[in-house]
């Protein structure tokens, strides 16, 4: 509270904010997969897995409460009152984002807020087709208002899953997915699963199973782990303590390894995001529509993507109701001057090139266009024979929408053209021997590879 107040002083002094772009992750939720410890006491009862709990409800509640107090009362960028055009909110189609939209939604517009019926003689008209159980009496205990206590009720969008590549990136990409799968099987993925061989020993060890089996049981294992631990509920001995650390730092290393590097898998996680928030600003800024709060409820994967394409490295998991705010700001004393924010769980960021946390409009613009991929569908869908293999730019902060520099890190890849650049070098060696040609140029694409190789020892030495 006192912290909220001391980051909204200054900008109330000089500036105003104009948009917001929320993105949270659901609030505290039972684990994904229960095991015999969670069954034995029925410590979760009645919720079935991966439900928002009461707690999770609690959480959000919380945060429309402090997002009111910012953004209805000290900062006035909504309206007292629920107005449709103002307030856009967007849940991925899962019970937990859903339900933690609405808990959020029921503290910005808090029971009070809501309508009464447009006029007392409507009360009458008010009425569904069908005859009420004791209609009178609870249109008497209503009065004027429309639901009970002022209620306010406020629409929350989806779509199905399959449609969401803008807040779960993975789930209709199947270029992403692809990516993601290859770097299973990369060998800086494999050694950090072999160095960490032991906490599968353990898992194997108490379920009795084999070591490729405990593999399968470690992601649903963590989850569990992590929610139990923040429930201050206890779990077996084994996974405690020290596993449970090394669990918890093993599995962050690995997301961050295969969803996230090399950089392009960062790109392709945020890059729908950051083309819809591009959009977003500049509408806002043209004061295009009347929207001003654009509300996304999501998952913690969302978080990280939204922050790995942003290349703001955060190798931990965003906790229970985390939360992004991007705030669009206009200048009081110069009106055509524009700044974005960025918080994360009220932490300012800075981003890409901005000179600091709060970055002129057009620096952020121009930031996450490039780093979002021109036509994310056509990249999504990209055929693993139209990669471009001859080009090795490095797009990092660079416009592009190829996926060439995915490779520099592909170990197999890296073994591949070795071996091709050996043959090559070889095949040069034999051909000046036996035909003693004078000329002795190497192909332009020899040039290439053997650049490429180069730039792969250099990339791979610091570590
Ligand atoms: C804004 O809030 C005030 C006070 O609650 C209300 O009278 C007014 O109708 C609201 N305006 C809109 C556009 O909803
Ligand atoms: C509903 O109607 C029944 C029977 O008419 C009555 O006993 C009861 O008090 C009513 N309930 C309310 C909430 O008015
Ligand atoms: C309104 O809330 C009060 C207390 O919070 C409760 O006693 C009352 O029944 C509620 N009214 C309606 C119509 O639900
Ligand atoms: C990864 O390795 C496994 C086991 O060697 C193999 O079955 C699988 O096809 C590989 N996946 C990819 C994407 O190369
Ligand atoms: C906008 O950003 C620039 C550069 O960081 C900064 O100097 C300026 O004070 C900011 N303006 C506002 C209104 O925040
Ligand atoms: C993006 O790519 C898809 C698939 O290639 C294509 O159908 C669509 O027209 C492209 N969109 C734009 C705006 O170019
Ligand atoms: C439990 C365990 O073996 N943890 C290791 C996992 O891998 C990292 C990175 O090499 C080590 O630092 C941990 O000790």
């Amino acid at each position: 509270m006192a912290l909220s107040l001391f980051l909204s002083l200054p900008v109330l002094i000089y500036c105003s904010t104009i948009f917001v772009v929320e993105v949270s992750r659901h609030g505290a939720r039972t684990p994904l997969t229960y095991f015999p410890w969670d069954t034995a006491d029925g410590r979760w009862s009645p919720y079935p897995e991966g439900e928002l709990t009461p707690e999770g409800m609690r959480q959000h509640y919380l945060l429309g409460y402090e997002f009111r107090n910012r953004y209805i009362i000290n900062t006035r960028l909504l309206n007292e009152t629920f107005y449709q055009p103002e307030i856009n909110v967007y849940s991925t189609d899962v019970d937990r984002t859903l339900q933690s939209a609405v808990s959020q939604l029921l503290g910005l517009y808090p029971p009070g807020t809501g309508p009464n019926l447009r006029l007392p003689e409507l009360e009458e008209t008010a009425v569904p087709p069908i005859e009420v159980y004791n209609e009178t009496e609870i249109i008497q205990e209503l009065g004027q208002s429309a639901l009970p206590n002022h209620t306010q009720v406020i629409p929350v969008h989806t779509d199905s899953l399959s449609r969401e590549i803008l807040l779960v990136a993975s789930e209709d990409c199947p270029r992403y997915d692809y990516l993601m799968d290859l770097r299973n099987n990369a060998t800086d993925v494999q050694e950090l699963i072999e160095e960490n061989a032991s906490l599968l020993t353990t898992i194997a060890t108490y379920f009795k199973v084999s070591a490729s089996e405990a593999g399968n049981i470690f992601p649903g294992l963590v989850d569990n782990l992590r929610v139990n631990n923040w429930y201050g509920y206890t779990v077996p001995t084994e996974f405690q303590g020290n596993f449970f650390t090394q669990a918890n730092s093993f599995a962050n290393q690995l997301n961050q390894l295969t969803a996230y590097t090399p950089d392009l898998l960062a790109r392709y996680a945020g890059s729908a995001f950051l083309s819809t928030l591009s959009y977003l600003l500049n509408n806002a800024q043209k004061e295009a529509s009347d929207l001003r709060y654009q509300f996304y409820s999501a998952h913690d994967t969302t978080i990280l993507n939204i922050l790995s394409a942003l290349q703001l490295p955060n190798g931990q998991q965003p906790p229970f109701a985390s939360t992004l705010i991007f705030e669009l700001i206009q200048d009081d004393a110069n009106p055509t001057v524009y700044n974005v924010t960025l918080a994360y769980n009220d932490v300012l960021q800075t981003v890409g090139n901005c000179p600091s946390t709060s970055c002129p409009l057009e620096t952020f613009l121009e930031f996450i266009n490039a780093r979002a991929f021109p036509n994310i569908t056509a990249s999504c869908m990209m055929n693993y024979d139209t990669v471009n293999w001859g080009s090795l730019t490095k797009p990092s902060t660079k416009s592009s929408s190829s996926d060439d520099d995915f490779f520099e890190s592909l170990d197999w890849y890296w073994w591949v053209v070795i071996s091709v650049g050996f043959v090559v070098v070889i095949s040069a060696i034999i051909a000046v021997i036996v035909y003693c040609i004078k000329k002795n140029k190497k192909s332009s694409s020899t040039y290439e590879r053997m650049d490429f190789i180069n730039e792969k020892m250099d990339f791979k030495s610091p570590k």
